[in-house]
């Protein structure tokens, strides 16, 4: 019996994968079909598959190609299939002509031509095509926009800015360059925001008013009453709005709070965290203090994600100590925060005017997650115990911050109507109570 061997995502199964899996059934008697892991794709760079493992599986069994179904995990797990399946042929398209030469050290290797013309990306970018607005700061929106390229679905064609007179190049072949936001809203279908905080409410209302989905950057609003209006407004019209939080797409973060709810490190006591950068004032914010991203604003929703994410948003009492750089309390250097939960305590220090160790500590029962600075960017962290000997080290990809993963799961959820599974509303709301109480000095000492 001649037993072939082949792998694949087959995202969306087209006709191009039939055609294929049909002529590997052919090399041999028997058929064994490979796919891909979601955890596996998105380390080999594949971050816009649509349809989950299960349905993946599904879809390959339905055909009635495959004599056996396996699933492919890891790099370098070909070897070890065929040496322990005892295959006498691999084979693959030909799109991969040459890549899977090595194999010939254990099996027959076979390139297939690939079917012209069809392909996953194809369908998943004709089957929706969202056009998506940029808004505010142009430094960071060149980075966003870079990021989206990344993404199938989606295509920026507009940008909404008051800084349009010096756009760096790559934004400047938009259909759409404005200072007037309602022109943007006219032509697409979703923006991605990133103003001065206090803008941030009313530019996601008129999104949300004109029907279109909204990505905003944290804070969303500076008023929880503003954050539950927002969210009950994009419920009512059916409409997707997402705090742009990055380190929340990131998948060594989101492992992490997996294993700490399965009791990696017993109960968890306490969450330190701690974001810094030194930037300075510039000159141009100075004039409106009220534009500003201060340290609050701009660390404080990083650094206090893992806290709720954790921890809860029930605290019992908390303490905001901040050291300020201008007369009018605005523009926090350094600001930390103490809360108090019925069983834990938890701790974030942020600053723009005072550099620190940007490190996450979670202690609990059993033992402590360390992640090292700079932890907002996360793509390892480490579970250390008192025995040393059981500490352990978990390692995950991240790719351009965080921000496609960002960006592909904000398209998912307009396609499919779903909600962000990523950032509950009570986190965001209990974010901006937290700035809205540094805004109103309340619980609120200054240094
Ligand atoms: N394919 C094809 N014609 C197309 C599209 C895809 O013949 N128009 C083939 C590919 O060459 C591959 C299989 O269908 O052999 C599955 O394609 P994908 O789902 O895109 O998977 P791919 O990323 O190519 O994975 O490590 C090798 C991979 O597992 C192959």
């Amino acid at each position: 019996m001649i037993k072939v061997i082949t792998y694949g995502t087959y995202d969306m199964l087209h006709y191009g994968h039939i055609k294929l899996l049909e002529r590997a059934k052919a090399l041999g008697d028997y058929l064994i079909v490979g796919v891909t892991s979601d955890d596996f794709d998105k380390a080999r760079g594949k971050i816009n598959v649509r349809q989950s493992l299960m349905e993946r599986i599904e879809a390959i069994k339905n055909i009635g190609l495959a004599d056996e179904i396996i699933i492919e995990e890891y790099e370098g797990q070909k070897i070890d299939d065929i040496k322990r399946l005892n295959v006498d042929i691999f084979t693959v398209g030909s799109d991969w002509r040459g890549h899977f030469d090595y194999l010939n050290e254990y099996c027959k290797v076979v390139y297939l031509d690939r079917t012209e013309g069809i392909s996953s990306s194809d369908i998943r970018t004709k089957k929706n095509h969202i056009k998506l607005g940029l808004v505010g700061n142009v430094s960071f929106l060149k980075k966003f926009y870079y990021e989206s390229q990344f993404v199938n679905g989606l295509a920026v064609n507009g940008v909404c800015t008051d800084m349009s007179d010096f756009l760096p190049e790559e934004l400047k072949n938009f259909n759409i360059i404005t200072k007037n936001y309602d022109e943007l809203l006219e032509k697409v279908d979703a923006v991605y925001i990133i103003s001065a905080p206090s803008k941030h409410y009313t530019q996601i209302k008129k999104a949300l008013e004109c029907g279109k989905h909204a990505l905003c950057e944290s804070p969303i609003a500076l008023k929880i009453e503003e954050v539950e209006e927002l969210f009950s407004l994009a419920k009512e019209k059916n409409l997707v709005l997402t705090e742009a939080l990055r380190i929340a797409y990131s998948m060594a973060y989101s492992r992490m709070l997996l294993l700490l709810k399965g009791g990696l490190i017993g109960n968890v006591v306490s969450v330190d965290s701690v974001c810094t950068s030194i930037r300075p004032i510039e000159a141009d914010d100075s004039k409106n203090i009220n534009n500003l991203w201060n340290s609050i604003c701009s660390w404080g929703p990083t650094a206090l994600l893992p806290i709720f994410q954790i921890l809860g948003t029930k605290y019992n009492g908390k303490l905001i100590v901040s050291n300020f750089a201008d007369a009018e309390k605005m523009y926090d250097n350094f600001t930390k925060i103490s809360m108090v939960y019925p069983h834990a305590v938890a701790s974030i220090k942020v600053g723009q005017g005072v550099k620190s160790e940007g490190e996450l500590v979670i202690s609990g029962t059993k033992g402590y997650v360390y992640v090292p600075a700079p932890w907002w960017k996360m793509d390892y962290f480490e579970v250390r115990y008192e025995n040393s000997e059981n500490n352990r080290r978990y390692f995950y990809q991240l790719d351009g911050e965080g921000i496609r993963y960002e960006l592909v799961n904000f398209i998912k959820a307009i396609n499919t109507g779903g909600k962000n599974g990523y950032i509950e509303s009570c986190v965001s709301e209990a974010i901006t109570k937290i700035i809205n109480d540094f805004y109103q000095k309340k619980d609120f000492i200054e240094i």
